[in-house]
């Protein structure tokens, strides 16, 4: 495995420093966009399972993504950084890092009092909720949390429940500052469904798989 080690770390803007929780660390990820030892990357967060083959976003142009929950949520026409088809160049990282302080003013005026490295890309890429020819199906980057409503009500389907004429579940996307892998997330999980009002059979089950597989990999790696 090539392991890349990160040049000089992109600072969060200090306005927002103290606030942005687990977002304050996402903003190395705009070194992907310098990283010109590659014509062409697909990112992907580790907070996420990949359930087909995606290898078809390799034939996708620089910042495919996707605008994610938009269906539930028609006003998300940003891009989720989650997952990524980015074509690096040089000094790319620098230009869209030197937009943050454009993306604080942005995030201000929405409200917002914590920034992250997807509020920085999206200032730099301004255009990006216009530009359809990259707005890859939202298939591709699911929240967990909506697999039940996508599931029963946006026409999806995942491998292990096929039906003809549905479109597929490629990744899924653990969003949120809880993490499976974190201590006790399985019985916070549960205490939060319990409360929910809404429907979660799909999101508890795949909250599942990845518990399953997390638990799989680290004990291959103990054993080693
Ligand atoms: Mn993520």
């Amino acid at each position: 495995m090539d392991v890349l080690r990160l040049p000089m770390p992109i600072e969060i803007p200090a306005t927002f420093k103290e606030e942005s929780g687990h977002w304050g660390n996402t903003f190395d990820k705009i070194h992907l966009f310098g990283l010109t030892k590659f014509s062409k990357l697909v990112y992907l967060d580790s907070d996420m399972i990949v359930l087909k083959n995606i290898d078809v976003l390799f034939e996708k142009p620089h910042l495919s993504a996707v605008a994610a929950g938009q269906l539930e949520h028609p006003d998300w026409t940003r891009l989720n950084s989650g997952l990524m088809v980015i074509e690096p160049e040089e000094n790319l990282a620098q230009k869209i890092g030197n937009l943050s302080s454009r993306a604080v003013i942005e995030v201000q005026a929405l409200g917002g009092n914590k920034i992250g490295d997807q509020d920085v890309i999206n200032a730099y890429y301004a255009d990006w909720p216009d530009r359809k020819d990259l707005h890859l199906d939202e298939g591709y980057n699911i929240f967990f949390t909506d697999l039940d409503v996508y599931i029963g009500q946006h026409g999806y389907r995942t491998s292990d429940n096929f039906k003809a004429g549905l479109k597929d579940i490629n990744v899924i996307h653990f969003v949120g500052a809880q993490k499976p892998w974190m201590k006790w997330a399985n019985l916070k999980h549960l205490v939060k469904i319990y409360k929910s009002k809404k429907p979660y059979q799909l999101e508890r089950k795949y909250f599942l798989i990845y518990l399953e597989n997390f638990k799989r990999l680290t004990t291959f790696k103990n054993s080693k």
